[in-house]
């Protein structure tokens, strides 16, 4: 018999998309995109189109495992992608072991290093409310663990963004249909936000004008009516020009910045600081181009931002997000519909957090706040933390090994022998690589959850479409189940499913009000209850921020010993500064059809992204250096060397490379390019410096000279 099943993808991608899983039996046959979602419109993006490839693919974690041998990668490489567990690397044991000897060593642990010496480490695998952030919060509050930082992605941009309008709110996708000038700022819509881009083209139909500001010629660029190259790190510089033309110039809506704005003389005055010549010198972009962009924006009705996290995986990235978050306050656009600014939209979610993950368990373990460790310092933490040490990771949602910065130093740390790792996981990553324990984890098709969304207002049920594969268990359960195995008595750890998508939708929040799970289940995806049709969050002001207005001065910046208003410096890892040693910006994108580390590994994925690890070079660059296409080039910097294949282009502007993520050990040097970037931390948030890289790149003489060893191996 066939089923078709509403589930959702919980992938970290603002789209989030309602799928559709057609079922016979207990198999699932085929996957679409909802055609009654009003963003997803029916249509997946090109990986998640092929996931029943990833759910049905030999290479998953189907049992849980011990690691027999050293820690580190094999002398890998050479080895196919997918395939199954080696059965001289890994030895199966049963669930019951495995939650014996995690509580046990855990037990142990806490009794000779203190409950601190225990790390969870989480991220982006799965966003769904349950799965995610509810029960593993539970667990480790209640064990008295260490708290993890979760800002490896987006907490600078978001602080930014919450210091002018105070919450994650934006222009909803389906208004972008209605915009006349557009501008995708640090936006890679055609890479990681591809449902936008219907809305971009029906309103280029109507004689919208795409402006695209970016260091990279995304494939967005290169469709755009109008690419702006910045300079890596020099977004605020631009921003605070075009502030500086729109104020001067008398371009900006006097109406809405007295009403609903706050700090526009104090604004007024900075701007004067930065007049276009001098951003032109800063971001490449020339005066007159700053000034055009400027009077276009201003002065055209119905322009939208698409700003997202590209400009703040930079040293001074929050700042760059406050400027350009000041703009549509400044025009006024928050007043039409297909005006405004996107950055994330998941503020409107306001789920009863509290009540799924349960702080209180933490005082009640320790009797104060655990010891904080930021997840973007984790070759830190595990190599030089002061006491009590880390002796117990325990991973889940996260591939560390592959996305973490400063790739070299979190590998020497989680190939401490003394160190217990345990590594819940659907594939064999780069980081079960050094697990002790290996867990299976269920996919989406798996198990049911509760979705919200960060780049529409839409909440999902996600339906449990077939069995769990093999012995996979989802994160919810393999928690409850360590919590039972730790003697926690608490009611918490016995709560189902259901109740606790019902606790989360039990929020005072207006916005939910009436949503419950029977509706969701009924009909897959419900709108938030959200004032007004069309929503228009700030058209008459009413911003989230304490005093209720855009806030272009800010008395918690200053406290902070952030400028109150705004400011420009060049990151101090940038050209601006370092001319020396190492004087090309390296650019650590993501893959347009991987997600992260995500669906690396998968052969009918790999096949539409582009082949083995590649350094695309300015012509400029890569003649001064002697490269040519295709040569093997070292790339490298005072962290970390990595090999690889020289693609000469026009994408990237001289003085700026670029490489993208993948799975270090799918590489012939069995690195990847987190070797190169820091674990420097944001301006704002604490979030990673992605894009502050600077590097040098060298042509190999032997153009076969390539270092065929891991990147380390247990000693
Ligand atoms: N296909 C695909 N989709 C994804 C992901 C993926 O890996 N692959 N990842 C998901 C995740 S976790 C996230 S957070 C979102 C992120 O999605 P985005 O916010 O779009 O993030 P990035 O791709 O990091 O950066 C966007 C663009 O910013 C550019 N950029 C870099 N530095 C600067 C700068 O200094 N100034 C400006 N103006 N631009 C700059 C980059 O070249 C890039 O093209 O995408 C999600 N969707
Ligand atoms: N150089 C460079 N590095 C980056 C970035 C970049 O642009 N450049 N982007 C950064 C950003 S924005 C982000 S968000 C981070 C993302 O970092 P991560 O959140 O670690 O993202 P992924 O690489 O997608 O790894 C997620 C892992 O979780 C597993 N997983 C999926 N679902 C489940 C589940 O239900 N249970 C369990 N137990 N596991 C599951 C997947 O198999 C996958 O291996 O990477 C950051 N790293
Ligand atoms: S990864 Fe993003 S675009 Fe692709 S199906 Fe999931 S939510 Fe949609
Ligand atoms: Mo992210």
């Amino acid at each position: 018999m066939k089923r078709v099943v509403h589930a959702a993808c919980p992938h970290d991608c603002p789209d989030g998309c309602a799928v559709l899983i057609s079922v016979e039996g207990d198999k699932a046959v085929k996957i679409q995109g909802d055609p009654a979602h009003p963003v997803t419109k029916g249509f997946l993006c090109a990986k998640v189109a092929k996931y029943l490839d990833r759910v049905y693919s030999p290479a998953r974690v189907l049992h849980p495992l011990r690691r027999l041998g050293p820690k580190g990668p094999l002398a890998c490489r050479n080895s196919p992608p997918e395939e199954p567990a080696p059965s001289h690397r890994w030895k199966p044991i049963t669930w019951d072991e495995a939650l014996e000897e995690i509580s046990s060593r855990f037990r142990q642990i806490v009794q000779q290093f203190g409950s601190e010496a225990i790390l969870p480490y989480s991220y982006g695998g799965t966003l769904g409310v349950l799965n995610g952030a509810a029960m593993d919060r539970r667990f480790f509050y209640r064990l008295g663990a260490s708290q993890l930082e979760r800002t490896i992605c987006s907490e600078a941009g978001e602080t930014a963004l919450k210091s002018v309008i105070g919450e994650k709110l934006g222009t909803e996708p389906e208004q972008f249909r209605f915009a006349r000038y557009i501008i995708a700022w640090g936006a890679n819509i055609h890479g990681n936000n591809i449902h936008l881009w219907p809305f971009i083209e029906e309103a280029r139909r109507a004689g919208a004008k795409l402006v695209v500001i970016d260091p990279y010629r995304t494939r967005t660029a290169a469709c755009a009516d109008w690419h702006l190259p910045i300079h890596p790190g020099t977004d605020a510089a631009l921003a605070l020009a075009m502030m500086h033309v729109i104020i001067g110039q008398g371009l900006y809506d006097a109406d809405y910045v007295s009403q609903y704005t706050l700090g526009f003389d104090q604004l007024a005055e900075k701007v004067k600081e930065f007049p276009p010549e001098c951003a032109a010198q800063w971001t490449g972009i020339s005066a007159s181009d700053i000034r055009k962009l400027a009077q276009e924006y201003a002065t055209t009705r119905l322009a939208v931002i698409r700003l997202n996290y590209g400009l703040q995986r930079s040293e001074r990235g929050g700042m760059s997000t406050r400027t350009v978050s000041m703009l549509p306050a400044l025009t006024g656009s928050w007043r039409d519909i297909g005006g405004g600014l996107q950055l994330s939209t998941s503020g409107a979610f306001q789920l009863n957090k509290e009540a799924l993950q349960l702080p209180e368990l933490m005082y009640k373990a320790l009797g104060r706040p655990a010891r904080v460790v930021n997840m973007v310092e984790l070759g830190k933490a595990l190599t030089m933390l002061e006491a009590p040490p880390i002796q117990a990771l325990f991973v889940y949602n996260s591939n560390p090994a592959a996305v973490c910065p400063n790739h070299n130093l979190v590998v020497r740390g989680l190939a401490r022998h003394d160190l217990f790792t345990v590594v819940h996981e659907q594939f064999f990553t780069d980081t079960t690589d050094y697990a002790d324990i290996v867990l299976p984890a269920t996919t989406f098709f798996e198990h049911k959850d509760l979705l919200a969304a960060y780049g529409h207002y839409y909440l999902q049920i996600s339906e449990q479409a077939i069995q769990p594969l093999g012995e996979c268990r989802p994160n919810l359960e393999v928690f409850r189940a360590l919590a039972h195995r730790m003697g926690f008595e608490e009611a918490c750890f016995d709560e189902s499913v259901d109740q606790m998508i019902d606790l989360a939708l039990a929020s005072r929040n207006p916005w939910l009000d009436g949503i419950n799970r029977e509706e969701l289940e009924r009909v897959g995806h419900v709108r938030l209850k959200l004032p007004g049709e069309p929503f228009l969050p700030f058209a008459e002001g009413k911003f989230w921020s304490q005093s209720g207005r855009a806030e272009l001065y800010s008395d918690q910046l200053k406290a902070q010993g952030l400028d109150p208003v705004a400011d420009f410096q060049p990151p101090e890892e940038s050209r601006h500064h370092h001319m020396g040693d190492y004087p090309l910006e390296m650019l650590a994108r993501k893959a347009d059809n991987f997600l992260n580390s995500t669906f690396a590994n998968i052969p009918t994925v790999q096949r539409i992204e582009q082949p083995s690890p590649i350094l695309e070079i300015n012509a400029e660059d890569a003649r001064s250096r002697g490269i040519a296409e295709g040569d093997r080039v070292r790339v490298f910097n005072r962290r970390g060397e990595i090999s690889l294949r020289a693609r000469v282009v026009e994408r990237v502007p001289p003085g700026v490379v670029s490489a993208q993520l993948n799975w270090a050990k799918l590489s012939e040097d069995g690195k990847n390019i987190n070797v190169l970037t820091s674990e420097k931390l944001t301006d704002m948030g604490n979030s990673a410096t992605f894009y502050s890289v600077l590097v040098e790149v060298e042509r190999f003489r032997d153009n076969n000279q390539v270092t065929n060893k891991p990147a380390q191996t247990a000693s």
